[in-house]
């Protein structure tokens, strides 16, 4: 009974850092996610408050897998990640893994864009991705 303990704990922890052997979760029919500030073309101080919308889906912190839900990814200056590719965890994409649905984020003054990708327990893309069109902000000193 213990070894089989073990080995039940062992594969959940092989789980949890293995996401190539887990199978991409199809994006729940019609979900949309979307900035509800700020507005695309904005001037904006840093740091710079940013709301996240999101419809047709849940959200759930990461590593909690429910049915039809997923977490924010924020991506700054770069390109959505592709399905199937682990969403990289650095300055320019950032983890809402706590369910968050905004932030305050400190940006150089200039020109930058944003884009919000959801991410599923494992922070993987769905199939087909559920992105946010890109927008572009200038940040002000
Ligand atoms: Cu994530």
């Amino acid at each position: 009974m213990v070894n089989v303990v073990r080995v039940a704990v062992a594969a959940m922890l092989i789980a949890a850092v293995s996401p190539a052997a887990e199978a991409q979760i199809a994006a729940p029919p019609g979900a949309k996610v979307y900035f509800i500030e700020p507005a695309d073309g904005a001037t904006v101080k840093s740091p710079v408050k940013v709301k996240f919308g999101l419809s047709g889906m849940g959200i759930a912190p990461a590593l909690v897998d429910w049915p039809n839900t997923g977490h924010h990814h924020l991506l700054i200056d770069r390109d959505g990640i592709p399905p199937g590719s682990l969403i990289p965890n650095d300055a320019q994409s950032v983890h809402f893994g706590g369910g968050q649905t905004e932030a305050e984020v400190t940006l150089a003054p200039g020109k930058h864009t944003l884009m919000l990708q959801i991410g599923d327990h494992q922070h993987i893309p769905h199939l087909p991705s559920i992105e946010s069109p890109k927008i572009t902000i200038t940040v002000v000193p």
